[in-house]
């Protein structure tokens, strides 16, 4: 759960769990078509030919002020195929609350029990607990004739006498009625948790700052790029992934400490990233679950097999969450890059006697190999230098039209 006290706004995790094919996309699916247009994000699904989920489904969605503070939920559900063990594992990593779909049908109690184990021993690694977590089953397929009474189900299954919905997915009976009951679980959490978190920022009176609430003298803020503000838990964060991505070692520091100009560097960084994202929003710009699909799998391609992207992941620390935000962040650079150059092309067309002259001014880089050896090297070298150039000519334009702040005594 994150919550911004800046921006009053609480983001949480919920995750669709279940055995393959209960019915947990479907879920995704109907909660994406039902819920308005504003409130809700794109649904990325990221599928094989068989239209099994092969990473994880996400729909972020918007359920409005609640007490105050706007409440953004991101649902996740994940691929239920048993090969793909430890990306169950990641996409549980920093959930806030735990749907479970079960099948209902009589032949299916035994998947059902095995993925309810399953859920529970990934909880353990995370040292959480699943009677102590918000938690409902959903009882799905409710139309199969096949499908056992409840009380069946609720006696083999249910042994923490959890809250249940029944539903038909496929036709979306239930599907929002699970969906509102956890995400209330969740919310009523948020507030013995943190007693009045969600209330005490609504009701502080706003028009003596001297007298800041608490919760936003803890939530101290780096930066301001225009309407928005960087508060130095995001900041925080934000570098850590930072050097987690970059890390050229297989195992990552825990929590890796910054020297003042490290700071000050990744700050600039990630307030080029915060002007980009909001010159994105101005221009309508979005990304769409293929174009993150595509970027998404590029990244896999660099693996093997799924297991070793998963230890990769693991061992550097990143979460799924981290890796969709780089992806949407490539998208979208790649997608102003074109908006605002309309001559893009034209830029990134290299003749042989520019390679040649790079080739040359560059050669202690290429080790002394043949200008035919390297020539593929040299020119996506030149292209790479060419798209930094060129975000480095927005950044300051954009830099020209913003009003940027620096609380540097926060860093
Ligand atoms: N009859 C019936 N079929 C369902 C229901 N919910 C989902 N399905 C079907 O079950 C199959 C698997 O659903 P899916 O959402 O992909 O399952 P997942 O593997 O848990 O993501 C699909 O063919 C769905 O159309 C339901 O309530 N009743
Ligand atoms: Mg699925």
């Amino acid at each position: 759960m994150q919550i911004n006290y800046g921006k009053r706004e609480v983001s949480c995790k919920l995750v669709y769990y279940g055995p393959g094919m209960s019915g947990k996309t479907t879920n995704l699916e109907v909660v994406h078509q039902r819920v308005p247009e504003k409130s809700k994000g794109d649904l990325t699904s990221i599928a094989t030919e068989g239209d099994r989920t092969l990473f994880f489904d996400f729909l972020p969605i918007d359920l409005g002020q609640v007490r105050g503070m706007t409440t953004k939920f991101q649902l996740y559900t994940v691929p239920g195929q048993i090969y793909y063990a430890s990306t169950r594992k990641l996409v549980l990593q920093g959930a806030d609350g735990v749907i479970f779909v079960a099948d209902s049908q009589a032949e299916k109690i035994k998947e059902n029990i095995e993925s309810l184990t399953d859920l529970q021993q990934n909880l353990d690694e995370y040292g959480l607990k699943l009677e102590e977590m918000p938690f409902v089953i959903q009882w799905n397929k409710r139309d199969l004739p096949n499908a056992l009474p409840i009380e069946e189900l609720e006696k083999q299954i249910n042994t923490f006498r959890a809250p249940t919905v029944p539903a038909v997915a496929a036709t979306g009976e239930g599907v929002l009625a699970t969906l509102k009951l956890a995400a209330s679980l969740v919310l009523d959490r948020l507030n013995t948790k943190e007693p009045g978190a969600a209330t005490k920022k609504a009701a502080a009176p706003a028009e003596k700052p001297a007298e800041a609430p608490p919760a936003e003298k803890k939530e101290a803020v780096v930066a301001k790029i225009n309407a928005d503000q960087i508060s130095r838990s995001y900041f925080t964060q934000y570098c850590q992934v930072q050097y987690r991505l970059g890390a050229r070692t297989e195992e990552v520091d825990d929590f890796k400490k910054f020297s003042m100009d490290e700071k000050k560097r990744l700050l600039e960084s990630l307030i080029n990233h915060g002007l980009l994202l909001q010159d994105a929003k101005k221009r309508s710009i979005v990304v769409s679950k293929e174009e993150l699909e595509v970027q998404l799998k590029e990244f896999a391609r660099r693996f093997k097999t799924k297991e070793e992207m998963d230890a990769h992941l693991a061992h550097r620390k990143l979460s799924l969450d981290n890796l969709r935000n780089e992806a949407t962040k490539n998208v979208i650079i790649g997608k102003i890059i074109q908006k605002v150059i309309p001559n893009l092309n034209e830029k990134f067309r290299i003749t042989e006697t520019e390679v040649k002259e790079y080739y040359f001014t560059n050669s202690a880089k290429y080790g002394g190999k043949s200008f035919d050896a390297v020539k593929a090297e040299v020119i996506a070298g030149i292209k790479n230098q060419r798209k930094r150039e060129l975000l480095d000519e927005m950044f300051k334009a954009l830099r020209r039209e913003s009003s940027i702040t620096i609380f540097e005594e926060n860093l």
